[in-house]
């Protein structure tokens, strides 16, 4: 994926990262070479320009300059950015009421049909229910396409042929879905090959028939640019809730990933792969940068950087682990350093084996948010002694964090053990010191941190994301 793009931004950190003083000469070079390389890859070329600019004036600030390592640092800059400018990782919506509906819209070919199939697969994994609905009634190949689909999947695929009203199509197979109890109703609609206004109208009219909850655009990533000023129309007529990027795994060069976000602040939702029925992922924009950057390598550096930044942080901490000081404050900070290292998902990618343990639910950035959460509803006392937190002090925060008592709980249990093991076992001063990587037996000890599992509804309360 993105080989050109990978190769010529590599290239350009190569060099950059080797520079051990910053300068706004070496700066500028780099940033020319970045330029190029992302509008080679079809990037937007305003959405290229603010890229490279926001990055230049980072490199050029404070912290980077004072840092021994400040090639690094930049290198650290760039990745961030990239992660940012690809948006943040986004669930599909779920409706108060069954079913939730999903609008699948898009330009022919662009991928609908199969992502609408995909999309039910990727939902029964998950054990929920979804009904599919063949709104494409222009092409009767469309109906038995998605009809195929359904029967090889075994999802449901509501049908009408003949029938040339999609609004009331749809309507039935909302009551349907109702009645059924489904979790989800998929409707796959007609496109053409360009946006023309019948066609957009036809859309407009269903979405408000049944009230739809998100309305995911399916754009073909392989047409860079041009996707995004597809997703502008739609948007502008639609108001979309997010954009599925299909044919990621073809020939794309990555300036639709990289712009779309951007210029329609719509979401990616999902990134189709392949064109078999499983080949469909969730979108997590860090995963997309450091895949965009080079893996690896890149990754390692950035960790280091961040680990250099905290160093002495690192060396209080310790301290205070040996005066048996540490508190949740003190954890709080941990929680904050994993974020910005891209979560503990990206530390675990370097190890032997890390990329299983990334998958464990238990591990997302989500529940790092939520543990955060949980702990700043605590007051400073709180934190210090958390064994002594009585059940009353537990409801409230619970109920500041937007947790329950039992995650409450759990937090802080998991937080003892941890505190004993973290003790015995030196982890500390081996996940925070730049000569000694993070090494399995670390690891061993942090798994006995556990964020409160998914089964327990574990929504921590919506942040107001900050504009850098
Ligand atoms: N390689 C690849 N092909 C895809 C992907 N998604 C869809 N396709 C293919 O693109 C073509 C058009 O897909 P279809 O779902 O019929 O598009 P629709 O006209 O928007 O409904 C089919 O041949 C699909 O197999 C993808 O993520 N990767
Ligand atoms: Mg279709």
């Amino acid at each position: 994926m993105f080989e050109n793009l990978t190769n010529k931004l590599q290239d350009a950190l190569k060099k950059l990262r080797g520079q051990a003083v910053i300068s706004e000469a070496n700066i500028a070079e780099s940033m020319k070479d970045i330029r190029e390389a992302l509008l080679e890859a079809d990037v937007n070329r305003e959405v290229a320009d603010d890229f490279v600019n926001k990055v230049a004036k980072e490199c050029l600030g404070e912290a980077v300059l004072r840092s021994v390592t400040p090639g690094q640092q930049a290198v650290k800059i760039v990745y961030d950015k990239l992660t940012e400018f690809l948006g943040e990782a986004e669930s599909l919506l779920v409706s108060g009421k069954k079913p939730t509906v999903v609008m699948m819209v898009g330009l022919h070919g662009s991928g609908k049909t199969t992502t609408s199939a995909k999309l039910s697969v990727f939902l029964k994994k998950q054990n929920k229910r979804a009904m599919l609905c063949a709104c494409d009634v222009y092409r009767p190949a469309a109906i038995d396409q998605l009809e195929i689909l359904g029967k090889e999947n075994d999802i449901p695929v509501f049908s009408r042929r003949g029938e040339m009203d999609v609004c009331r199509i749809a309507t039935d197979a909302l009551n349907e879905a109702q009645d059924q109890s489904f979790d989800y109703l998929i409707i796959d609609t007609a496109g053409r090959l360009q946006i023309d206004t019948d066609m957009v109208q036809e859309l407009v009219r269903l979405k408000s028939v049944v009230n739809a909850d998100e309305i995911l655009l399916v754009a073909d990533a392989a047409l860079g640019q041009q996707a995004v000023s597809v997703a502008k129309h739609f948007h502008e007529a639609l108001s979309i809730t997010g954009v599925v990027l299909t044919k990621m795994d073809g020939d794309a060069r990555g300036g639709a990933a990289i712009s779309i976000k951007q210029v329609t602040n719509c979401p990616i939702k999902f990134v189709g792969l392949g064109e078999r029925i499983n080949e469909l992922d969730i979108f997590y924009p860090d995963r997309m940068a450091s895949r965009i950057l080079g893996m690896g390598d890149i990754l390692s550096l950035v960790e280091k950087a961040a680990v250099e930044m905290d160093q002495e942080e690192a060396e209080k901490l310790q301290e205070k682990l040996k005066k048996n000081e540490f508190d949740l404050e003190d954890f709080l900070s941990q929680l904050r350093q994993m974020k910005k290292l891209g979560g503990l998902e990206s530390i675990l990618k370097f190890l032997p084996g890390g990329d299983q343990l990334a998958n464990m639910p238990e591990l997302d950035g989500k529940q790092l948010k939520g543990m955060e959460a949980i702990i700043c509803s605590m007051t400073k006392e709180e934190r210090a002694k958390p064994e002594n937190i009585t059940p009353s002090r537990k409801n409230r925060i619970a109920k500041g964090s937007g947790t329950k008592v039992e995650d409450v709980n759990k937090l802080v249990k998991q937080f003892l053990n941890m505190k004993q093991m973290m003790k015995k076992t030196g982890l500390l001063r081996n996940m925070m010191s730049g000569n000694a990587p993070l090494s399995m037996g670390g690891l061993g000890g942090f798994g006995g941190f556990r964020a409160p599992s998914r089964g327990s509804n574990f929504t921590p309360p919506k942040k107001k994301r900050k504009k850098r």
